[in-house]
């Protein structure tokens, strides 16, 4: 493991550098419990077990972007999805800056490009005394790996940056590129500026204007998606017209 310190806007970064391990996301929450300071990044070449929401599996062969960061705001538990949403227009930007591609976001965690998912984040949180002592957020980014390197069942919805910008990306620039957008947003969310990050969400994700299905735990919400909510859910408007918020899921689009 090699570890480096990179300095943003006058905040400190400590990256652990790793080559191989089971998923970025443990190994971040180990840290965090055992001390590891706000804005510490865990980052990875190849993950054997990395891992998506629900226990899902995610596939991180070497090449992609595969990291960890342990943050640790003082925030109740409620406010964490705007950590995710943060996240996510954090790697939506740095594709468009680095890549010059035109990402988009599918709420609440897939940013596609092409509509297909290039990038998937997973937010932990470690609670104590009902207080949220720090949170992990997991980043998956299909930098440079082939579409042929990740299994058969994923192929169908993924897509990587390498094969659709036709080069390779270069790694060390996406990485430091995410990482300033990550400490541009923090900083805003550390100082209670969560309308900035509502209103950047609201204008980036797709998924509002489509109609959609989603997935929450035992029910399935079916309707139009008509906008984002001031805690980052989803607004629904069913075919009855009753308009629910949902803030967990699984969500298809269906046209
Ligand atoms: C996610 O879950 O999209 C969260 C992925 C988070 C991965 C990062 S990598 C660094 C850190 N360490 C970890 O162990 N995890 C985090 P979810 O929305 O549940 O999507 C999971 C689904 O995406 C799987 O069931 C597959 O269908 C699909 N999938 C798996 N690997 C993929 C890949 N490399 N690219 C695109 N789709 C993939």
């Amino acid at each position: 493991m090699k570890t480096e310190t990179l300095h943003i806007a006058g905040q400190k970064w400590i990256i652990h550098r790793y080559e191989a391990v089971d998923s970025t996301n443990l190994i971040a929450r180990r840290m965090g419990l055992e001390g590891a300071p706000d804005r510490t990044v865990i980052l990875a070449e190849e993950q054997r077990s990395g891992r998506g929401r629900l226990t899902r599996k995610w596939f991180s062969p070497r090449g992609g972007l595969w990291l960890s960061l342990v943050l640790r705001p003082e925030i109740e538990a409620r406010e964490c999805s705007k950590l995710m949403a943060a996240s996510a227009l954090a790697v939506a930007e740095t594709i468009r800056e680095v890549c010059g591609l035109s990402p988009s976001i599918k709420w609440p965690n897939d940013i596609l490009v092409e509509e297909k998912k290039v990038s998937g984040i997973l937010l932990e949180l470690e609670c104590c005394d009902g207080r949220v002592s720090f949170v992990v957020v997991g980043i998956g980014v299909n930098l440079n790996i082939g579409l042929a390197e990740l299994p058969e069942e994923v192929r169908a919805l993924a897509g990587t940056l390498k094969d659709i910008m036709g080069t390779p990306v270069d790694h060390e620039r996406f990485l430091r590129t995410f990482l300033q957008k990550c400490e541009c947003y923090y900083s805003l969310f550390k100082s209670g500026r969560h309308d900035k990050i509502v209103d950047e969400w609201r204008r980036s994700l797709s998924t509002v204007g489509r109609k959609v299905r989603v997935i929450v735990p035992g029910e399935t919400v079916e309707g139009q998606a008509v906008g984002v909510g001031d805690d980052c859910s989803l607004l629904i408007c069913s075919v009855e017209g009753e308009t629910k918020a949902i803030s967990v899921g699984d969500c298809i689009h269906l046209r």
